[in-house]
């Protein structure tokens, strides 16, 4: 259960939100073009349960509806992403364009993602071309919304995309190039800088990332342990971060990389205003076992130097995640100690947990657990400056489909009828209680 002490006041002045995405919500998929996630999940065998994000919450028909339930909950802002597929099809922007327009007049503050990993089916982030055209893309947006929309987030867990979707090849496109894949990433950072000058030459002024990021902890004190928990450690946590906040690549790392990476890297570097963290549980790595194993629904080879274990002693969340509040303040409390003030504000861009049913009382506890755990960091001297549920509503999971539910409300996927679980309420007198 959430504990009864009363919650810390977090500085005023700090953004509470909720997140979603473009695929995972949408629905309308006749009214865009096809995206890399459309030609996936048409494949058989590649979603759990066999569902597509054809329509998903139907929320480019029920937006207004999602809009109401957004201010009822009373967020100061809204972490929604842009699909590119239905910006490029004729009158895509127009939806965006009301959207933000709905947000605004309910008081919520728009927050776009410009790339949540529904990249258009005929581009491909293995050609460096696929930067300059996700600029174009940016140039776009930035050009219809920009006179309201203030606050920017380039990309959303290149980290996730590239190793999910490019090396293990569990998600769309499903590549299993393993680290030939690496190039995925170069691409995506390189994405990143190119949308962060346009939209500095748009005039904007207040862009992040979001990146994922966890604590990852070595399964022994074993020397081989420590070094393939290092290893994932780079690669979740300093792959993506290191190009961003310092410019170069972390150890071992830029060689693999295509192109003139040292030109590359200014481009990356572009001071952003402040960064993103999503974080949803810490990572137990040692040392390869031999053989393929499974985890988290994940088939990991057994090529890869390490091999992911089990948390014990936590309890888990209906994806199987173990729930460890105090990691969050570690993972925050690392990056200031690593990064110092390279590091600019962070803002934690999404945090949750899949269950079932609307009296989620498993999900008061976790978000409970993880708002305290961000209260120790900034009491520790992290500039923490807003914290974003993952999700506003139940939708599609990715390769899961629609079995992990991760809402705030309740979707019913046959009758689309919205219902505010426990959590929605538990959230909504949170945000009542830190405004005094
Ligand atoms: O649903 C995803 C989201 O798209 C990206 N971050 C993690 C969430 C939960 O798995």
């Amino acid at each position: 259960m959430a504990t009864t002490n009363p919650m810390p006041r977090l500085p005023a002045g700090f953004l509470w939100g909720v997140s979603t995405s473009a695929h995972q919500i949408e629905g309308a998929a006749d009214e865009r073009g096809p995206s890399v996630w459309d030609v996936f999940t048409a494949e058989p065998g590649r979603v759990r349960d066999g569902s597509t994000a054809a329509v998903a919450c139907d929320h480019v028909h029920r937006h207004r509806e999602d809009v109401a339930l957004l201010a009822d909950l009373g967020v100061d802002a809204y972490r929604f992403s842009v699909s590119w597929p239905r910006v490029r099809a004729e009158g895509g922007l127009d939806f965006y364009d009301r959207l933000v327009d709905d947000l605004l007049a309910a008081g919520v503050r728009p927050v776009p993602t410009l790339f949540h990993w529904d990249l258009p089916a005929d581009l491909d982030w293995l050609e460096r071309d696929t930067a300059e055209r996700f600029a174009e893309h940016v140039a776009r947006v930035v050009a219809r919304l920009g006179d309201r929309v203030t606050k920017w987030i380039t990309l959303n867990e290149p980290a996730e995309h590239t190793l999910l979707g490019h090396a293990l090849g569990v998600h769309a496109p499903g590549r299993t190039l393993l680290f030939d894949a690496l190039p995925v990433a170069h691409h995506q950072l390189l994405a990143h800088g190119l949308a962060v000058r346009a939209l500095r030459a748009a005039g904007t002024f207040d862009i992040g990332i979001a990146n994922s990021h966890g604590p990852t902890w070595p399964a022994s004190d074993d020397e081989a342990d420590v070094a393939a928990a290092d290893f994932y450690d780079t690669l979740l946590n300093r792959l993506f971060a290191d190009p961003l906040l310092l410019g170069r690549y972390p150890e071992g790392i830029g060689g693999l990389m295509p192109g003139d990476v040292e030109a590359d890297l200014k481009i990356i570097a572009e001071p952003i205003d402040w960064y993103g963290i999503n974080y949803y549980a810490p990572t137990r790595v040692g040392a390869p076992q031999g053989g393929e194993i499974e985890f988290g629904g994940v088939r990991m080879p057994a090529e890869l130097p390490f091999s992911v274990r089990e948390i014990a002693g936590h309890p888990v969340t209906g994806f199987g995640w173990p729930v460890v509040p105090e990691a969050l303040t570690e993972v925050l409390t690392v990056f200031a100690d690593r990064y110092g003030d390279r590091l600019p504000p962070v803002v934690v861009t999404e945090n949750g947990c899949a269950y079932d049913g609307l009296d989620d009382t498993d999900r008061i506890t976790y978000l409970d657990g993880h708002v305290r755990a961000l209260h120790r960091a900034v009491e520790a001297g992290v500039d923490v400056r807003g914290y974003f549920v993952w999700s506003l509503l139940d939708n599609f999971e990715w390769a899961e489909g629609y079995g992990r539910r991760f809402g705030l409300v309740h979707v019913d996927f046959d009758t689309q009828r919205r219902t505010p679980k426990a959590s929605y309420g538990w959230y909504r007198a949170l945000l009542r209680e830190q405004r005094g």
